[in-house]
């Protein structure tokens, strides 16, 4: 890789490696090239980048005509994590998605409203997180593929309605999971091992808490339930408890987020690199680019667990919101 490639290049780089669908492949690739300064020295690069886009846009052009993606049940992952907001009908899950992200979906005072999944982008912190509205959970019209959105998802947000009958609803929507081998991760030695259950982190979201005189109500159930997953009381309708929703949901994606420094400058508070907890500086390098990942020599941390600016090697575990200095 030529060295002399400017701070933009690096960053219009990470943005394509982490576009995820073709559109945002190609938009990323087409600034990429823009970064890159035209001389002998930069050459075999531009071609190489000039060739990978061609075929990204041949492959465009391929599902247009195929129609390959055509259902509407293929949503394509953006984002950090996909997180799934099922249960019963009339629960509010439309209401919950609408309150949360920017997304407009329908919502009614008749169950049975939503028809098709409807994405929508929340920002937890500086994390963009991809949140998926579904149909109701019942056990007549269920398409295949909405199992597979529940099967691709880092979690799900199973609703409930306080003000009707969350035991009923919880009990059915858990069964049905069951029934289509998904098992909450936090219960999985409960269900048969041969059986090779698919295992997501489940919060029950308990909505329409609307006010104080309903907290009790919550209270109680809470008790009843005896649950040994975690539970959040909120109202979409009257934006109770949101933030310690979106807490609870960042929690459970058991990501943190990393923060790349250039050697000489401030670090990019901009823009997290977003990592799996408990990852190394190895895999912040293999995140960052194939180069650093390869001839990395040391690295230096300012957060946790160390002092300002300590060196530190390869296999360094690091926390979230750590700043890492990446040396060649
Ligand atoms: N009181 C109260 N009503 C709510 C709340 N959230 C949603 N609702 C109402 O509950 C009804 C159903 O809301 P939706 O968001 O359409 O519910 P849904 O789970 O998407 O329904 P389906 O798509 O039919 O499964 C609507 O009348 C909403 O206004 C809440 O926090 N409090
Ligand atoms: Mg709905």
């Amino acid at each position: 890789m030529p060295t002399n490639l400017p701070p933009e290049y690096f960053e219009a780089d990470r943005k394509f490696r982490e576009a995820e669908s073709t559109s945002a492949k190609i938009s990323a690739l087409e600034e990429l090239l823009t970064t890159i300064p035209k001389h002998k020295g930069t050459d075999k690069l531009r071609a190489e980048l000039r060739r990978k886009l061609s075929k990204l846009k041949v492959e465009k052009q391929k599902k247009k005509s195929t129609g390959k993606h055509e259902s509407e049940y293929h949503i394509e992952k953006e984002g950090t994590g996909r997180v799934s907001i099922i249960g019963s009908p009339n629960v509010g899950k439309s209401s919950l998605l609408a309150t949360l992200t920017h997304a407009t979906p329908k919502v009614s005072d008749s169950p049975f409203t939503t028809w098709l999944p409807l994405p929508g982008m929340m920002l937890i912190e500086d994390v963009q997180v991809q949140l998926i509205d579904t149909p109701p959970l019942n056990r007549e019209h269920m398409e295949p593929e909405y199992f597979d959105i529940l099967k691709s998802s880092n979690l799900l947000l199973l609703v409930v309605d306080l003000q009707a009958t969350p035991f009923k609803q919880l009990e059915e929507s858990l069964e049905i999971l069951e029934e289509h081998k998904i098992a909450p991760i936090q219960k999985t030695g409960q269900y048969p091992e041969e059986k090779h259950f698919h295992s997501v982190p489940i919060i029950v979201v308990v909505n329409k808490d609307d006010n104080e005189r309903i907290d009790e109500d919550f209270e109680v159930f809470d008790e009843l339930l005896e649950s040994d997953l975690p539970l959040v009381p909120v109202s979409a309708g009257n934006n109770r408890n949101l933030d310690k929703l979106s807490k609870l949901i960042f929690e459970k994606l058991d990501v943190m987020r990393i923060y790349s420094k250039r050697p000489g400058h401030d670090p990019d508070m901009s823009l997290p690199f977003v990592l799996k907890k408990g990852s190394t500086i190895d895999e912040f390098a293999q995140k960052v680019h194939k180069d650093f990942y390869q001839n990395l020599k040391t690295a230096r941390v300012w957060g946790t667990d160390v002092y300002d600016g300590q060196m530190v090697g390869r296999d360094h575990i690091l926390h979230d919101k750590d700043v890492v200095e990446l040396h060649l």
